[in-house]
C-alpha cells in the first residue's frame, strides 16, 4: 500500500465529508459509501477490501495499454526531473510536446497534420468550437457560426462541451445549450429505427443534417460534430449508410466535419482513429483518453492542413490556450504510451485478433431472451437489453434495469458500464481471450439473473 493510502484508514468517511464526485448523486453515494480503488495491474483493479476486478471498461474508456506500465512511469519521472513544466505560449515549446505533435500527426494523417493541445476532451471541445468560428471569420464568412451536433452525443462537461453534447438532462442543469448549437437525431436504429431497415434509417438520420443546414442557411453553418461511434450514449454503431452520407453532405455544403475521437482514437476500433475505420477524413478531431492511456491528463485537437493553413495565413493570433497545453510530463507519458501501442502491435491485435474474438463472444449472447442486439467494433461493444425480443420493447425503467445487471457483474468481479439498458465493453487493448470470456460470462450470468428477477418490467 502506498504512503497516501496507508495514512488514512477512514478514507470513506473523509470522502463523504469533503469530496464531491462527478456525475454523482452525493446524498445517495455518501449513504452507500464510495468504493476506494487503490491498486491496478494489467486489466485488473483492486479495491480497499482487497477485492479484485477485471476492468472491462479500461477505467473510463481510456487505459488502452492497461495498468502498471513501468516504462510510462519512468518516462514521466525522467521528464519531471529534466523539466517538470514549461509553457508553450510565448514562442517556446518543450521537446516531448513537439515530438508528440509529430507522432500524433503521423498516425492521423494524411491531412490531419497539426495538433492544438489541451488537458482533456472537454477542453478539446471548447478548443475546436472556437477554431471553427475563427476559421470562417478569417475567410470572410462572419455569419458561419452555427454548429450542428447530435442528440445523445457526448463531448464533455465544460459549457461548450455539455452544449455540444446531446444529453437533455445535462442541458437542464444550467440553461444549456449555449446559443448557436443545434441537435439532430442519432443513428440509434434499435431504439428509434421503427420499421425501417438499419440502412434506410442510417440514410434518414444522416439526411437530417442536410435538412438542418437548409433550415439554418448554409451561410450560417460552421460545422457538424459527431463521435464515429457514440460512446457514453451507449456505443451506438451507425448503420453502414450513415457516414458516407454525412461525408457527402458536409462536402456539398462545405461545412467543417469534426470527428470526436476522444474514445475511438488510439486503437479502440482496430484503427488508430475511428474516422479511419469508417473511411472519412475530418477537418478537426478532438482527442484525449487513449492519447496517454489515462496515465496523465492530456488531450488536444487534430487540425487538418486546410484549417491550419487559414489559421497560419489569415487568423494571426488565436487567443486561446491552457496553462498546461502540451504539458511536458503528460506529453512524455503520451509518447511512451504510443510507443507501446506501436511496439506491441495493439491496433493490429484489436483489428485481427481480440476484436473479432470479442465480437464472437458477444454474438453468443444474441440468443439470450433478454438481449435485443449485441454489437461491437474492435474493443468497443454493447449489449442491448430488451423486455421483448420480437418487438424491441424496452423495460419500463431502462436505467434501473441496466444498473441492476451492472451491479451483478461488479459483484462477480467484472466492471462494465451501463448506459440506460445497454451494457458496454471497452476493455484495455491487452485483454486476453480468457478475460474476454470471463467478462462476457459475467454479463451472461447477469442477464440470466435479470430473466429470473424481471418482475413486472
Ligand atoms: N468527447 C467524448 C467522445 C468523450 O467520450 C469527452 C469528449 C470529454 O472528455 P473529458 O476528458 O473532458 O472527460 C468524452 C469523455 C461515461 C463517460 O460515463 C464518458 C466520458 C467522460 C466521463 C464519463 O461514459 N467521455
Amino acid at each position: 500500500m502506498n504512503k497516501i493510502a496507508s495514512t488514512a484508514s477512514n478514507l470513506g468517511a473523509i470522502d463523504a465529508a469533503h469530496h464531491l464526485h462527478p456525475f454523482s448523486n452525493m446524498k445517495k453515494l455518501n449513504a452507500e459509501g464510495t468504493k476506494i480503488i487503490n491498486r491496478a495491474d494489467g486489466v485488473h483493479i483492486w479495491d480497499s477490501t482487497g477485492k479484485k476486478y477485471l476492468d472491462a471498461f479500461a477505467g473510463l474508456w481510456c487505459v488502452n495499454v492497461g495498468y502498471g506500465r513501468k516504462s510510462i512511469a519512468d518516462a514521466a519521472y525522467a521528464q519531471m526531473q529534466e523539466l517538470p513544466y514549461y509553457n508553450t505560449f510565448f514562442g517556446t515549446t518543450t521537446p516531448p510536446t513537439t515530438l508528440l505533435a509529430q507522432k500524433v500527426a503521423e498516425k492521423a494523417g494524411p491531412t490531419l497534420n497539426h495538433v492544438f493541445f489541451s488537458n482533456s476532451g472537454s477542453e478539446a471541445s471548447d478548443t475546436w468550437f472556437r477554431i471553427v468560428r475563427v476559421y470562417w471569420k478569417a475567410l470572410g464568412h462572419e455569419t458561419k457560426t452555427q454548429v450542428i451536433a447530435r442528440k445523445n452525443g457526448y463531448h464533455g462537461s465544460t459549457v461548450a462541451g455539455a452544449s455540444l453534447g446531446g444529453m437533455k438532462w445535462m442541458h437542464e442543469q444550467g440553461n444549456l445549450p449555449i446559443e448557436g448549437i443545434h441537435h439532430i437525431n442519432q443513428p440509434y436504429w434499435y431504439a428509434e429505427g421503427g420499421d425501417m431497415t438499419p440502412e434506410d434509417f442510417g440514410l434518414k438520420v444522416a439526411r437530417e443534417l442536410e435538412d438542418k443546414i437548409i433550415e439554418l442557411g448554409e451561410e450560417n453553418v460552421a460545422a457538424f460534430v459527431a463521435e464515429p461511434i457514440q460512446g457514453a450514449g451507449g456505443v451506438i454503431v451507425p448503420p453502414s449508410t450513415y457516414w458516407p452520407e454525412i461525408k457527402r453532405i458536409c462536402a456539398k455544403y462545405k461545412i467543417l466535419l469534426v470527428a470526436d475521437e476522444v474514445i475511438c482514437g488510439f486503437g479502440r476500433l482496430g484503427t488508430w482513429f475511428g474516422h479511419q475505420y469508417f473511411g472519412f477524413e475530418p477537418d478537426l478531431a478532438p482527442i484525449a483518453k487513449g492519447l496517454s492511456s489515462g496515465y496523465l491528463p492530456i488531450g488536444g485537437v487534430l487540425v487538418s492542413d486546410r484549417v491550419a493553413q487559414v489559421m497560419m495565413d489569415e487568423v494571426g493570433d488565436f487567443y486561446h490556450g491552457y496553462t498546461y497545453s502540451g504539458h511536458p510530463v503528460a506529453a512524455a507519458a503520451a509518447l511512451e504510451n504510443i510507443r507501446i501501442i506501436e511496439e506491441e502491435g495493439l491496433v493490429e491485435r484489436v483489428r485481427d485478433d481480440i476484436g473479432p474474438y470479442l465480437a464472437e463472444a458477444l454474438a453468443s449472447l444474441a440468443d439470450h431472451d433478454m438481449v435485443g442486439e449485441a454489437v461491437s467494433v474492435g474493443l468497443m461493444g454493447a449489449v442491448q437489453i430488451t423486455a421483448d425480443k420480437a418487438t424491441r420493447q424496452r423495460f419500463k425503467k431502462p436505467d434501473d434495469t441496466g444498473a441492476s445487471v451492472r451491479n451483478q457483474c461488479v459483484n462477480a468481479g467484472v466492471v462494465l458500464r451501463a448506459t440506460g439498458d445497454r451494457m458496454l465493453f471497452s476493455p484495455p487493448l491487452i485483454i486476453s481471450r480468457s478475460e474476454v470470456d470471463q467478462a462476457v460470462g459475467a454479463l451472461r450470468d447477469g442477464l440470466d439473473w435479470l430473466k429470473d428477477n424481471r418482475g413486472e418490467g
